[in-house]
């Protein structure tokens, strides 16, 4: 073990937050379906455009009884996008400072990844489902080290003139397609669906449109977001139907979470009004408010219903394996279970601000910007308390990003096994032959 090892064991056993007893192994030997939704931003939940719903049936998972829905829940992405939520779903480990991991560091890192983990402790089977070329991202070659028994990229659905938009197959394609391969899956099995239409620029048909009413705000991309938003919903109601029928639904968690933001900074100003907000008061802080996604854990007599705490995509992995029931205290996490009592709230950006349940805390030019979450105001003059506990704060978050680039930029996981965790070898799988 190499003694750089040391700070970064210290930090992962200091932070350490035991699992919630009331949670911990409630989704024992459950299938576990992930299901990403592309650039998904959580203000699309409950929102109405010309009277319609503009994601009916996302709200009304939101809401079911058997749905933990996270309120408070921020991606925390950077340059690597859709790859650093992956990063982070699948290792609690952040995407870099800059670039993708994925594509620099990924394909030759150690890993000790959910696959992996699942499937020696738990015997879980694995397998992606992605629309796109898998090359992208380089993902053929990263999901070999993450120990994924299962590839099923772009050659694996049907191509008509119809069936593509610029970023890979329909989502609803996808998923009408991929049950097939889904049923014959071994079980228990962890598998995700990374959709791909509800991507920049928002292109669809005026078929898959059908009969939404987009806003007429003067900016097409913010009208259009709204329509593929509508048409990615309708995709994953469709996927609940067909898992309800081939009977999967009854033994499975399902887990959905917003990748990161879909509008840019630069169109906010024309999507304000639709929010109900005056675009020229539009703040840093209303910016910041607006980077929360969707996260929802929904399974069958699951206890639900509404989370109000913080955290984001780092503590997604920490919180499923306490669910499924094995204790994270070996693995080294950067981020903490939702679910437990001494889960950390404060919410790290890849450009250091940081948001905590009080206070917004945005990071310009070496100087903090405090506002105050409650009424999105700036505090002018913070008192010494304020500053102490937000420099605290800031200490620690710090230290979270910057271990964080240390076992990735060196690769230190090389240096630590886990008890009981047989290293990964990437020469075992291959995506080539998997389907008929
Ligand atoms: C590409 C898709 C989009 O396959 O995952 O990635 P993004 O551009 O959002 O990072
Ligand atoms: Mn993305």
């Amino acid at each position: 073990q190499g003694t750089n090892m040391d700070p970064v064991l210290n930090f992962v056993q200091k932070h350490y937050a035991a699992p919630n007893p009331k949670y911990f192994g409630k989704a024992q030997g459950k299938n576990i379906i992930i299901i990403h939704l592309e650039s998904f931003q959580q203000f699309l939940i409950g929102s109405k455009i010309k009277n319609q719903e503009v994601t009916p049936f996302l709200n009304s998972l939101y809401h079911d009884n058997n749905t933990l829905a996270f309120e408070n829940f921020f991606h925390e992405v950077g340059q690597g996008k859709t790859s650093d939520a992956e990063t982070m779903l699948e290792t609690s480990l952040f995407g870099l400072p800059e670039g993708s991991f994925f594509t620099s560091l990924g394909s030759n890192n150690t890993f000790q990844a959910a696959p992996a983990i699942l499937a020696q402790k738990q015997a879980y089977t694995s397998a992606v489902f992605h629309g796109n070329i898998g090359s992208f991202w380089s993902r053929d070659t990263v999901y070999k080290n993450m120990g994924y028994n299962y590839f099923f990229d772009q050659k694996a659905y049907q191509q008509t003139p119809d069936s593509n938009t610029y970023w890979g197959s329909k989502d609803k394609l996808l998923f009408a397609e991929s049950i097939k391969y889904l049923e014959q899956l071994q079980q228990p099995f962890y598998t995700k669906f990374l959709t791909v239409t509800n991507h920049n620029p928002y292109e669809l048909s005026a078929s898959d449109v059908g009969d939404f009413q987009k806003p007429d705000t003067p900016n097409n991309m913010v009208n259009n977001y709204f329509a593929t938003a509508h048409y990615l919903d309708e995709a994953v109601h469709e996927f609940f139907n067909y898992l309800k029928d081939s009977g999967l639904y009854d033994n499975s968690v399902v887990i959905l979470y917003g990748d990161h933001f879909g509008l840019n900074e630069g169109d906010e100003k024309d999507l304000a009004p639709l929010l109900g907000q005056d675009p020229n008061n539009w703040t840093a802080f209303n910016h910041t408010s607006l980077q929360r996604v969707p996260f929802m854990i929904h399974m069958p007599k699951l206890k639900g219903g509404i989370q109000k705490q913080y955290g984001g995509e780092i503590d997604v992995l920490p919180t499923l394996m306490h669910l499924v029931g094995i204790d994270t205290k070996p693995y080294i996490y950067m981020g903490t279970d939702l679910l437990s009592p001494s889960h950390d709230q404060n919410v790290v950006f890849r450009n250091r601000s940081f948001i905590t349940p009080q206070y917004t805390v945005l990071n310009s030019n070496g100087h903090f910007n405090i506002y105050q979450n409650s009424t999105g105001t700036l505090i002018d003059q913070p008192t010494a308390q304020i500053k102490q506990k937000i420099n605290r704060i800031a200490r620690v978050k710090n230290q979270q990003l910057d271990l964080s680039d240390k076992i990735n930029k060196t690769n230190l996981l090389r240096f630590y096994t886990p008890p009981e965790f047989r290293p990964v070898n990437p020469a075992d799988y291959n995506y080539q032959n998997q389907f008929q």
